[in-house]
């Protein structure tokens, strides 16, 4: 079989060795080189280029789990599967990333950090757990992991997604409709959500006004879901208390852009969860065999949802 492999790294050398690996068999292609047949394709953030002279194929592999880069190109064959990573080692990462965050929130370490640099000694009184909500956008693959991996530490947990889901110890919430209510005890909220055009500009100056006074972001998933004016504007108010943001519209992020300097937000450049290519390719190789032996495979991406 032919594979054809487009990474936008350096180490794609790394990516090649471990399809070859794990497909013994596979006749594996670096773009920009492009054989005359093609099996299947695995690619992140591909040129238009590419799709524009890709022969048939019987599936495109996204090495990422948001597919909303892929989904933009105006040459992506509308009739090839197109499928993402599931996972792949990028829970762990992110439950990581997200409890960081937000016991940095519950434990009030910006306060504290702000009276280092003042000299002041001044303890605080423990916040009541039972009033520090935590609401997860997005319960899927990872925001379950995630409500999965706080459930120990006693916050009480909402989360929300399109379509309703019962999740034990998650008080959960489906729809526009159920948003609001949602979002009212969120004391963090934790953004895992796709970006698709129902999702774009969800976080506007309203819905950000529909958290509680105080309350913090968590942003993991992409930087389009947030109308960035609107959150500066929120944290400057004091309604916000604070943002960690791990993704932007634009990236890397521009360096005139308000985000890098504001004293109550905290950066990271796209790294809460990143591919690992081991667990990335033997779940690729696992879906391209099932494929090759006419089976089904989870992870295709539906295209009028946009995830
Ligand atoms: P999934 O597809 O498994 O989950 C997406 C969740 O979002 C689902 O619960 C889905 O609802 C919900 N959702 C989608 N559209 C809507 C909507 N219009 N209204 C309400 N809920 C909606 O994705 P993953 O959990 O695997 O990944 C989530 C996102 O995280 C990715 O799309 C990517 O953008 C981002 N990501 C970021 C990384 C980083 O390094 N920063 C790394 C990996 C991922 P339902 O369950 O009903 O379908
Ligand atoms: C992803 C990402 O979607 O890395 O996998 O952002």
């Amino acid at each position: 079989m032919r594979i054809l492999l487009q990474t936008a790294n350096s180490n794609a050398d790394e990516w090649r060795a471990a399809f070859a690996a794990a497909l013994p068999d596979a006749d594996i292609t670096l773009w920009p080189e492009l054989p005359a047949s093609v099996d299947y394709v695995a690619v992140w953030k591909p040129p238009a280029e590419l799709f524009a002279k890709l022969p048939p194929a019987r599936a495109i592999f996204n090495l990422g789990a948001g597919v909303d880069a892929v989904l933009k190109s105006p040459t992506l064959p509308a009739a090839t599967p197109l499928v993402r990573l599931e996972d792949g080692g990028m829970a762990a990462q992110m439950i990581d990333y997200v409890t960081l965050a937000l016991l940095a929130a519950y434990r009030e370490q910006r306060a504290y950090a702000r009276q280092q640099r003042e000299g002041l000694w001044q303890p605080r009184l423990p916040l009541p757990k039972a009033a520090f909500g935590v609401g997860l956008l997005g319960m899927g693959v990872l925001g379950q992991a995630v409500a999965a991996a706080l459930s120990p530490f006693g916050f009480p947990l909402a989360g929300w997604s399109r379509t309703r889901k019962a999740v034990p110890g998650v008080a959960t919430f489906a729809g526009s409709s159920e948003l609001p209510a949602f979002l009212a005890r969120a004391r963090v909220l934790v953004c895992l959500l796709p970006s698709t055009p129902d999702t774009r500009d969800l976080l506007d100056h309203r819905r950000l006004s529909a958290l509680p006074r105080g309350a913090q972001i968590v942003n993991v998933a992409r930087g389009d879901l947030f109308v960035d004016a609107d959150l500066v504007a929120a944290l400057d108010s004091g309604h916000l208390a604070g943002a960690t943001l791990d993704v932007f519209r634009e990236e890397p992020l521009p360096a005139a852009h308000p985000f890098w300097r504001h004293p109550a937000i905290r950066m990271t450049p796209h790294v809460s969860a990143v591919t690992l290519i081991e667990e990335s390719v033997a779940q690729i190789a696992g879906k391209i065999r099932r494929l090759e032996a006419g089976q089904t495979i989870s992870g295709v991406v539906d295209r009028v949802r946009g995830y």
